[in-house]
């Protein structure tokens, strides 16, 4: 393996790790002979320790969902649920690319406090997903891959408040959204979780 590098001093190239292959070619700056192309190649062993080789091989890159203890965990769509514990709401919730699950909530109310339970259903290391409510006073989330984690919402007006995942996950990302739907305090709105059974039919 090497590196092609060009028109720049070699002095540039004075890093731990690489060292000199060989002068590449040559050209003429204002008459000067210059070399052009410098190739490097990584030093045959490294003598001195980077700081970092003490933790590379320790980070943790994924948590196992198996694994996963937390009590507002849903480890599958099929346990995501919404439930109403007096004026409080817990909203079990999955991110996955590219959909929330659910993203289609109704039957919040003014004076409720919302408790989104988000977990990371991805098991690949680089995929966090992020999570936000639209308007709300607090930041977002970010959920790392077999994580969970909660974020409090109390809404404060009527209407419709998007969610939306807040780390680009895919080229689909932007289709992770959804919404919840707040109706006035004292309303007799069923409380619903649901995700994409108001598609249109093909
Ligand atoms: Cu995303």
């Amino acid at each position: 393996m090497s590196f092609l590098i060009t028109r720049l001093p070699k002095t540039a190239f004075c890093q731990p790790g690489l060292s000199l292959l060989k002068v590449h070619s040559y050209s003429t700056f204002r008459g000067i002979k210059c070399s052009s192309y410098w190739i490097f190649q990584p030093s045959a062993s490294r003598t001195t320790p980077r700081p970092s080789d003490k933790v590379k091989d320790q980070s943790v890159k994924t948590f196992k969902l198996e694994s996963n203890k937390h009590p507002y965990a849903s480890k599958g769509e099929a346990e995501t649920k919404v439930v109403r514990q007096g004026n409080k709401v817990h909203v079990y919730m999955t991110a996955i690319r590219s959909h929330l699950t659910p993203d289609n909530i109704e039957g919040v109310k003014i004076g409720d406090e919302v408790y989104f339970h988000v977990t990371n259903l991805e098991q690949d290391w680089d995929v966090p997903h992020g999570f936000a409510v639209k308007g709300a006073a607090n930041g977002e989330l970010l959920v790392m891959p077999g994580e969970t984690q909660t974020l409090k919402w109390i809404p404060d007006r009527v209407g419709i408040s998007p969610i939306y995942c807040t780390d680009f996950c895919s080229a689909l990302h932007q289709e992770m959204s959804g919404y919840v739907r707040v109706s006035p305090a004292g309303s007799k709105v069923a409380l619903v979780g649901n995700t994409g059974t108001n598609l249109p039919a093909e």
